[in-house]
C-alpha cells in the first residue's frame, strides 16, 4: 500500500499560460516496497504502479526541460534521487526509461558471416530476439513454492535438484513496449545452480516475441557477463543455429537478482523458428547427450535395436519432438532416429574409418551434416568450450533434420569459454592458445574422443576443418572486429553491472550458493586483458584471461596454425543448399534522441545529445570437496577422475 504524495504545482510552470502534458514511463530496479516520483525543479510528483515496475503519470506545465526520478518509499518519502540528470524531448513519452539509467540506443555491429550460409536463423514469426536492449522482467510468483525452490535448489533431504514448476505471472518492458503474462519458472543447470545466483527457465501462457518459453541464464561465473553472448554470436557468425538473445533485468517477488542473459531455450519452437525458418515447420527430434552414472561418455556406437539400451545407457535423452508427427507415448517411436544415427555411423565407421577415399566423404556426408558439425568445432576450438560437445559431448542435441534428411550437432550454454572457465584437468593450459586441433585431447584414456578422431582422420574433412578454421579466425575472431562487439555490448550493460554484483551480494534466499563478489572494477578489467585469479574463499571462480587477452592470443595462435591455409579455397563439404538468412526489415529505422545526462557532483555536467540511426536487426550424491587443485600441466591425466558436471544430476569433484 502506497501512499501518494502529493505536490502543488509551483508557479513558474503556468507563467507562460500554454499549458502541455507532459508524459513519463518509468521502471523502477528498487524491487517490491518502492515506488517512483518524479522531480522538477525540486518538486516531487508521484507516478503511478501502471504494470509494476513500470510507473507513468502525466504532468501539466508550460515548459519542462530537466527532470529526475526519486525513489520514494511506502510513505511517500523520497529515499533516493537518481544520479541522472535528465531532459525532456519528444521521445520521453514515448519510451519507458529505466530508473537510474540513462536512455540507451546502441548499435551492436553484427559480426562478419563469411561462410555460405546453411539455415534461415529465424523467421517472419520467429524474429530474432533484439540484442540492443535490456528487458526488464517482474516475476510475481506463488509465495511459498518460489520460496521453497530459491531456499533449496537442492532438496535438503535428497540432494537432488530441486525442479518445481512455480506459478507466476510476469510482466516484461522494453523501452518500446510492456507485456505481461501468466506461465511458470524453474530452475536450470546443475553446475549453474552452484551459484546463489540461480538461473531459471521461463514458461509462459501468452507468446513473447512468437515464444512461449526462454531462458534467464544468471552468468555468476565471469566478470565481464559478455562471454557468454559473444559465443553464441561467434556460432551464429559461423552459420551454426545457437539460442541467442540479450540481456534483462530479473526481479522475482521480493528479491532482486541482478542481471541476466534473457536467451532462447531449446524448444520446439526454437528448432522450427531457427533450423527450418518457420515456428510452425514440422521438427524432426532431437537427444541431448550426458555422462552416465559410471562417467562413460556417449560415442554414438549402435547398440542394437532396442531403444532401451540407448535409454538404459545413460548417456541419451529424448528432447524435442513433433507430437503431430511421433507418438509420444510410443518409445521406439521416439528413440527410432537415434538408433538409425547410431547404425548409420557405425556401419560408415566399420567401412571407412580407415579409407581415404572422397567415397568414405559421399557416404558420411549423406546421412551427417559434416559441414555445421565443423563449424561448430571451430568456435568451440576458437572459445576453448570447455563444457560442450568435443570435450565431453555434453550442453549439446543431435537433431533429427527431417527437411534435409540427416544429423546435425547443436550446443548449448557456453559458459565454460573464452578464457573464464572451472579448472580442468584434461586441459594443457600451456598449449591451449596455440593448439588448434589437439586442445582436446585426442587419446584421452577416458573420454572415448573415437567419433571426433575418426572424422578428422580424413583427410578431406581435417582440409576443410582448417580452411574454416582459417577464415573464421581471420575475418570473424579478428581482435579489432570482435572488440567493437564486445566493448559495444560492454556499453550496454555498464551501467547495470555494480547493481549486478550488489543485489547477489545482498540477495536474501537462505540458498548459500556460490558467489564470486565481483566488482565493476574487475568487470573493467577483465572485459580486457586482465585475468582475475585469487580463488579463495572469497572467489570461487578463476578466469586466467581477460576477454581480449584472451581473442588475441587465441587469435594470434590459430591464425598461425592456419597461416598456409588457402581460403580461397572455400567449398562446403556437405549440405550445399542455397539457403537465404532471414533478416528482420518489417520495422523503419528508428532515430531516437538520446537527451541525458550523468550529473557530476561540483563539475559543470556536459549535455550530450546525439542522434543514433538504429537499424532494426532483423535479425548426487556427492560432496563438493576440498579446494581446486594447483594447475597440473599437460597431460596425461590421472586416470579414470570423475569430470565435474557432466554427469547429469550430479555435483563435481575437485582433485
Ligand atoms: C499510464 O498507464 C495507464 C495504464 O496502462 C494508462 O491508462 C495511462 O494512459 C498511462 N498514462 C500515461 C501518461 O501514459
Ligand atoms: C545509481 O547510480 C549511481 C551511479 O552509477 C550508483 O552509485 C547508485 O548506486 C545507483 N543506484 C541504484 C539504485 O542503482
Ligand atoms: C499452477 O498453475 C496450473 C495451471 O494454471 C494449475 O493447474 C496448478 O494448480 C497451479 N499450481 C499451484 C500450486 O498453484
Ligand atoms: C510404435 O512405433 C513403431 C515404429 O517406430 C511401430 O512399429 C509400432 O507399431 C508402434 N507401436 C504402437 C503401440 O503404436
Ligand atoms: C583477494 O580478494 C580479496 C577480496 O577482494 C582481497 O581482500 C585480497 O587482497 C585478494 N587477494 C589477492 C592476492 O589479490
Ligand atoms: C607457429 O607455429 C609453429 C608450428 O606450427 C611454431 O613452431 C611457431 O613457434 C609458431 N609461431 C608463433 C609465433 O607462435
Ligand atoms: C538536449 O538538452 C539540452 C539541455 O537542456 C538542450 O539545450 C537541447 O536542445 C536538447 N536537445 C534536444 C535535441 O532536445
Ligand atoms: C535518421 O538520421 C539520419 C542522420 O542522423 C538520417 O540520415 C536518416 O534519414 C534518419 N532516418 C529517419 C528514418 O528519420
Ligand atoms: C558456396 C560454395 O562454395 N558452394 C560450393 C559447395 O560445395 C559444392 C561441392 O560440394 C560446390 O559445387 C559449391 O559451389
Amino acid at each position: 500500500m502506497k501512499i501518494k504524495f502529493f505536490s502543488i504545482f509551483i508557479s513558474s510552470l503556468f507563467a507562460l499560460g500554454k499549458a502541455y502534458n507532459y508524459n513519463f514511463n518509468v521502471v523502477s530496479i528498487l524491487g517490491e516496497g518502492y515506488s517512483l516520483g518524479v522531480k522538477i525543479e525540486n518538486t516531487i510528483y508521484s507516478l503511478e504502479p501502471t504494470l509494476f515496475p513500470l510507473f507513468n503519470g502525466t504532468i501539466t506545465a508550460d515548459y519542462i526541460s530537466e527532470y529526475k526520478y526519486v525513489a520514494l518509499n511506502q510513505q511517500g518519502a523520497v529515499v533516493e534521487e537518481e544520479s541522472i540528470s535528465r531532459t525532456y524531448t519528444d521521445t520521453t513519452s514515448q519510451i519507458n526509461e529505466v530508473y537510474n539509467r540513462t536512455n540507451k540506443n546502441i548499435e551492436i555491429p553484427e559480426l562478419p558471416e563469411p561462410l555460405k550460409p546453411m539455415f534461415k536463423m529465424g523467421g517472419e514469426d520467429f524474429k530474432p530476439i533484439p540484442n540492443n536492449i535490456i528487458y526488464n522482467f517482474y516475476a510475481k510468483c506463488n509465495d511459498k513454492d518460489y520460496t521453497f525452490v530459491s531456499n533449496e535448489p537442492f532438496l535438503r533431504e535428497t540432494e537432488e535438484n530441486n525442479d518445481l514448476n512455480v506459478n507466476c505471472t510476469f510482466t516484461i518492458i522494453s523501452p518500446k513496449d510492456t507485456y505481461q503474462s501468466t506461465g511458470s519458472i524453474h530452475l536450470i543447470g546443475w553446475g549453474s545452480r552452484q551459484y546463489k545466483k540461480l538461473s531459471w527457465a521461463v514458461k509462459l501462457d501468452k507468446k513473447f516475441m512468437g515464444r512461449k518459453s526462454f531462458k534467464l541464464r544468471a552468468v555468476a561465473n565471469e566478470p565481464t557477463l559478455i562471454r557468454e553472448r559473444l559465443a553464441e554470436e561467434l556460432y551464429n557468425a559461423a552459420g551454426v543455429p545457437t539460442q541467442q538473445g540479450t540481456y534483462a533485468r530479473v526481479f522475482i517477488n521480493n528479491d532482486i537478482y541482478g542481471l541476466y542473459t534473457l536467451i532462447d531455450s531449446f524448444s520446439k519452437n526454437w528448432i522450427a523458428g531457427t533450423v527450418h525458418g518457420n515456428s510452425k515447420a514440422k521438427i524432426g527430434v532431437s537427444y541431448k547427450f550426458y555422462a552416465n552414472d559410471d562417467e562413460v561418455y556417449p560415442n554414438f556406437k549402435y547398440l542394437g535395436d532396442d531403444y532401451n539400451a540407448y535409454e538404459e545407457s545413460g548417456n541419451y535423452e529424448i528432447d524435442e519432438f513433433d507430437k503431430s508427427t511421433i507418438n509420444p507415448d510410443n518409445e521406439s517411436e521416439k528413440w527410432a532416429p537415434l538408433i538409425r544415427f547410431t547404425q548409420l555411423y557405425t556401419d560408415w565407421y566399420e567401412k571407412y574409418n580407415n579409407d581415404n577415399s572422397d567415397s568414405a566423404i559421399e557416404a558420411l556426408t549423406k546421412f551427417l551434416n559434416v559441414e555445421s558439425l565443423l563449424r561448430l568445432m571451430t568456435i568451440e576450438t576458437l572459445t576453448a568450450a570447455f563444457d560442450n560437445l568435443w570435450l565431453y559431448n555434453s550442453n549439446s542435441a543431435l537433431y533429427y533434420n527431417p527437411e534435409r534428411d540427416n544429423y546435425q550437432f547443436i550446443s548449448f550454454d557456453y559458459d565454460q569459454s573464452l578464457g573464464g572457465w572451472l579448472y580442468d584437468e584434461n586441459i594443457n593450459y600451456d598449449t591451449i592458445t596455440e593448439d588448434c586441433i589437439t586442445w582436446v585431447n585426442p587419446n584421452d584414456p577416458v573420454i572415448d574422443h573415437s567419433f571426433f578422431n575418426s572424422l578428422l582422420s580424413h583427410p578431406q574433412i581435417l582440409e576443410r576443418y582448417n580452411v574454416i578454421l582459417a577464415k573464421v579466425t581471420r575475418i570473424i575472431f579478428d581482435p579489432d572486429t570482435v572488440s567493437k562487439f564486445i566493448y559495444s555490448l560492454a556499453e550496454l550493460i555498464r551501467e547495470d553491472v555494480s547493481w549486478n554484483f550488489e543485489s547477489i551480494d545482498q540477495l536474501k534466499i537462505e540458498y548459500d550458493g556460490h558467489v564470486n563478489h565481483y566488482t565493476f572494477e574487475d568487470f573493467e578489467n577483465n572485459l580486457g586483458y586482465t585475468p582475475i585469479h585469487n580463488i579463495t574463499d572469497y572467489r570461487f571462480d578463476d578466469t586466467p584471461y581477460g576477454l581480449m587477452d584472451w581473442v588475441k592470443k587465441k587469435g594470434d595462435g590459430c591464425k598461425n596454425y592456419t597461416r598456409n591455409i588457402n581460403i580461397n579455397n572455400d567449398i562446403n563439404i556437405s549440405d550445399d543448399y542455397e539457403v537465404e538468412v532471414y533478416r528482420d526489415n518489417s520495422k523503419p529505422n528508428i532515430n531516437i534522441t538520446i537527451n541525458s545526462t550523468i550529473a557530476k557532483t561540483n563539475t559543470k555536467t556536459k549535455i550530450k545529445t546525439k542522434t543514433i540511426t538504429t537499424k532494426s536487426k532483423s535479425k548426487t550424491k556427492t560432496k563438493i570437496i576440498g579446494i581446486k587443485p594447483k594447475t597440473k600441466n599437460g597431460w596425461p591425466r590421472i586416470k579414470n577422475r570423475p569430470n565435474y558436471h557432466h554427469i547429469k544430476n550430479k555435483p563435481y569433484y575437485y582433485y
